[in-house]
């Protein structure tokens, strides 16, 4: 039999089987992070972004004991761009007077060129950087689904429910929950473990999640979580 976890949550008690439930931890990039990167480029707060990380860490080390499977996503892109929607390219597009931003995917900014694969910037934060054995999704899109194979490798470990932390809470972190929802998993968002450029945003955010008894999954407490799966 498959011990089951029960952690206190909103609309009501999240319960999951350990054995068939991941930790997903999303886009914790350092160009989503820190300064100089893209996010911040972008014109977001980096406050809520890095008060982020220690909650997180503690939540993929407690995760990491309890032996839950460990996913991290990235976002970028290829250098030559081609994975990279058009939309993005154009809704961002430095155009004289449109007052967009200064540098978009693929220019070269302080830690190397914005959004792209194995440059320093798009790669995890020295606090949160995955262990061998763990799963490192590369994705192009927002959602950490679409055109993956985070869906195959979840599938491949019978992965059933998943608890869901990262950046940016509005962004990355909501339309993975949607869509993993849509795929038939539990997932449940970690409210200290995920944040984003606009405190307003992260707050309606975690409340579609949980609106109606769950309109597409949880959220819990970190401190309960952990107690529960120290
Ligand atoms: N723009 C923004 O808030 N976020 C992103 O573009 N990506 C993630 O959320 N990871």
């Amino acid at each position: 039999l498959v011990p089951t976890v029960i952690i206190p949550a909103k609309p009501y008690d999240f319960s999951f089987p350990l054995a068939k439930t991941a930790l997903l931890v999303i886009d914790m990039q350092r160009d989503f992070l820190l300064d100089g990167g893209f996010g911040h480029i972008q014109g977001g707060s980096l406050e809520a972004v890095q008060a982020s990380v220690a909650p997180t860490q503690r939540l993929l080390n407690t995760c990491r004991r309890a032996g839950l499977a460990i996913f991290h996503t990235r976002e970028g892109h290829k250098p030559d761009l081609s994975d990279c929607p058009s939309s993005k390219l154009i809704r961002q597009a430095a155009a004289p007077g449109n007052g967009q931003h200064k540098k978009v995917i693929g220019d070269v900014g302080d830690m190397g060129r914005l959004l792209i694969r194995g440059e320093y910037g798009h790669d995890i934060v020295d606090d949160l950087q995955p262990f061998p054995g763990e799963v490192v999704i590369d994705k192009s899109g927002k959602g950490a689904f679409w055109n993956t194979t985070l869906m195959h490798k979840l599938k491949a470990k019978a992965i059933s429910h998943l608890l869901v932390c990262g950046v940016t809470s509005e962004c990355c972190f909501a339309t993975t929950i949607r869509e993993a929802n849509d795929r038939g998993f539990e997932c449940c968002g970690v409210e200290e473990a995920t944040a984003g450029y606009n405190a307003n945003f992260k707050t309606c955010t975690l409340q579609m999640i949980y609106w109606s008894q769950g309109l597409f999954g949880f959220v819990a407490s970190l401190e309960p979580l952990l107690k529960c799966l120290a």
